[in-house]
């Protein structure tokens, strides 16, 4: 008995989600052998070249496939069905083995629920935090900027392994791992440490290089990545740099030069809401998003108009409230 699990690759909720699903699979069927596999987003049908080919098949976390042989499926992203017509696919088959919810948090949360309510699953007291973890990181529901940048915890050491990883097998040690012993036992297993320890001193040495680069222009903060190999620095500019509202990132990737602008949700005035849509300054320079995180997406040669595009963005950014 083989069950094929797709999940969303690379991401804690993804992987949480993977774990606990694994252990309640065990649960029904002992002896099952469970293959994970990583799932990502990608212009047209990611499952395209997917064969969903287990004598029981899973997907949790990643968009709906309208296909017979996938029997378990649970998202909570809004973006589930693509194209949208494949909601009525989804809505003909719904039964035990499936459930969608935008509203949940976390996927890991929905599926304990959901097995919960339907099967009376009951979690195993060693992944009683996994539910709880995935609901945090998920909707980056942190108390302050530090904590949402802290390394403490053996669920943010994991999430920052899962970035750091490059090896795809070792995702399916990881989620068999977690779904037996939970993430403590996990974060100390002596295989994480050659990933994990590099990424917790890279990560150090990003925080001094953000910090040494970050202009404070208004509310806003520039980092100008271009001619440095650092990733965009997230949640860290807002514990980096505490008073600021907004903030304008200027990168490259192999593919792209890239524009992105952040709405600091700990910052001065986030009680209050913010006074600009980012999403929708974005899309006056060609790019898009949500209304607390926007980009612009720009041809590998085009620094220049990418300095042009921040240096606009910031301008309409700085010069109110
Ligand atoms: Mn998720």
């Amino acid at each position: 008995m083989r069950l094929k699990l797709f999940f969303h690759d690379a991401c804690f909720d993804g992987t949480a989600s993977a774990a606990l699903f694994s252990a309640f699979y065990r649960g029904r069927e002992p002896g099952a052998v469970i293959d994970p596999i990583g799932m990502r987003h990608q212009l047209g049908d990611p499952f395209a070249d997917v064969a969903v080919d287990g004598d029981d098949n899973a997907c949790v976390d990643f968009r709906y496939a309208a296909d017979p042989r996938m029997r378990w499926w649970f998202d909570h992203h809004a973006t589930a069905f693509q194209p949208p017509a494949l909601r009525t696919d989804y809505e003909s088959r719904t039964g035990d083995t499936m459930a969608f919810d935008p509203a949940a948090p976390s996927c890991a949360g929905l599926i304990t629920r959901t097995l919960a309510t339907r099967f009376g699953w009951r979690v195993p007291p060693h992944l009683a935090e996994l539910t709880t973890w995935a609901d945090t990181i998920d909707a980056a529901a942190y108390d302050s900027a530090s904590a949402a940048c802290a390394l403490d915890a053996p669920a943010q050491r994991l999430a920052l392994w899962l970035g750091a990883n490059r090896e795809p097998r070792a995702l399916a040690r990881y989620i068999d791992e977690l779904a037996r012993d939970g993430l403590g036992a996990l974060a100390a297993a002596d295989w994480i440490a050659p990933v994990l320890g590099p990424a917790l001193a890279r990560r150090e040495r990003d925080r001094d290089t953000w910090t040494r680069l970050g202009q404070t222009i208004g509310q806003v903060v520039m980092f100008d990545l271009l001619g440095t190999d650092l990733p965009p620095p997230g949640f860290s500019a807002y514990d980096l740099f505490r008073s600021c509202t907004y903030t304008v990132t200027l990168g490259r990737t192999d593919t792209a030069v890239k524009v992105g602008v952040g709405h600091n949700p700990w910052g001065p005035g986030a009680r209050e809401g913010r006074a600009h849509d980012l999403g929708a300054l974005c899309e006056g320079f060609g790019g898009g998003g949500h209304a607390a995180v926007g980009g612009v997406t720009l041809p590998a040669d085009a620094v220049d108009r990418g300095r042009a595009v921040a240096a606009a963005i910031i301008a309409r950014l700085s010069d109110e409230r």
